[in-house]
């Protein structure tokens, strides 16, 4: 994951620098506001960084679907940093979106993964997420990358603008470079754990996914990799919106995937799972090792070890992404070529 990110992290300082990003530490300093704009999986990467980036480096950020953000009035000056982010560097809306932005005066870097890609010819600098081709349609391992981009990103903009001090700067840095070591190390338990889920599920015809604070992009992606492989109805939700209409779809034959890390916004999490819980939802928890609490709600949990709060959206994922793949699989889909799906979407 941040071996591939086209940028370094000097491992003792957590010093930053990114090689095409062509903004100075003054512009840095300049910017009033964010617009984070994308599509599909990418704009989730984008929801995730909006927590990031108003946390460490304190500046308003906006995400917007690209879709929505060409046709909307926009108010853009030179004050306004807007950041595509885009797998194929190619799709129309994002780079319609981001050729508006730089018309209205705001300068555009844009995170990518194709080299020569339009959106990286026309940005005003690039962060490339170098995670190689994807293999299948649906965006995977691009994913991740693009989350490390962000958050490289999230620590260069708060050191240059003071939000972020040294020992915040190599503490962040630290996180980040360890969270490769830590999920190949715990890859083949957590498919495992996976793998023997899915059996009660995997025929199924809805599914919600639910989750707080960071894990709420990661509830979202679960939900449209699970629809985009296995052609199973599935929603994502902010846990706390539930009971704003959701709700009124749990029964015993509903099964709910619930991102629960031991974070900041943990007892709040508990407290809506337990609501599901009272409805007789069947319920599937994501969560911390060693967190007892969970196994008096449900049988069915995914263990993942405990590791610093902004890195769980990475790790997080992976078992979001196994189980769209294990579902799938076992419903006999095929994975790579998802049906009515293209790669990139450039009309
Ligand atoms: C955006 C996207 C992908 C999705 C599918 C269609 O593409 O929505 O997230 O997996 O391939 O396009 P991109 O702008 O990130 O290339």
């Amino acid at each position: 994951i941040t071996n591939t990110v086209s940028g370094r992290v000097n491992p003792e300082t957590g010093e930053v620098s990114l090689a095409e990003i062509n903004l100075s530490a003054q512009e840095c300093r300049n910017i009033d506001r964010i617009f984070l704009v994308a599509c599909g999986t990418s704009w989730h990467a984008a929801l995730v960084a909006k927590y990031w980036i108003e946390r460490h480096a304190k500046i308003p950020v906006e995400v917007d679907i690209a879709s929505e953000f060409r046709y909307r009035h926009l108010l853009i000056d030179e004050r306004v940093l807007t950041i595509t982010i885009s797998q194929s560097g190619e799709t129309a809306d994002t780079l319609a979106g981001m050729r508006i932005a730089r018309k209205m005066g705001s300068k555009a870097i844009t995170i990518c993964n194709v080299v020569g890609s339009t959106m990286t010819r026309e940005a005003d600098g690039t962060v490339y997420t170098h995670a190689g081709p994807e293999i299948g349609v649906a965006s995977t391992k691009a994913f991740t990358s693009q989350l490390a981009a962000l958050f490289l990103f999230t620590i260069f903009l708060g050191r240059h603008r003071g939000t972020i001090d040294l020992a915040k700067q190599q503490e962040l840095a630290q996180a980040l470079i360890g969270i490769p070591a830590i999920i190949e190390h715990h890859l083949p338990k957590i498919q495992e754990q996976v793998g023997a889920l899915i059996e009660g599920y995997y025929d199924c015809r809805d599914f919600l996914f639910v989750g707080r604070g960071l894990s709420y992009p990661i509830a979202l992606e679960g939900a449209l990799k699970l629809k985009e492989i296995s052609y199973i109805h599935a929603e994502g939700y902010a846990s706390g919106e539930l009971k704003h209409g959701p709700i009124a779809l749990i029964d015993k034959e509903m099964p709910i995937v619930a991102m629960v890390p031991q974070d900041k916004v943990y007892h709040k999490t508990i407290s809506n799972i337990e609501e599901i819980k009272a409805r007789q939802g069947r319920l599937i928890l994501i969560g911390s090792e060693g967190d007892s609490h969970l196994l008096t709600i449900t049988d069915d949990v995914v263990w993942l070890p405990k590791i610093h709060e902004d890195m769980n959206p990475i790790l997080y994922t992976i078992p979001a992404q196994l189980l769209a793949y294990e579902i799938a699989t076992r419903r006999g889909c095929d994975v790579d070529q998802p049906r009515n799906l293209a790669k990139s979407v450039t009309v």
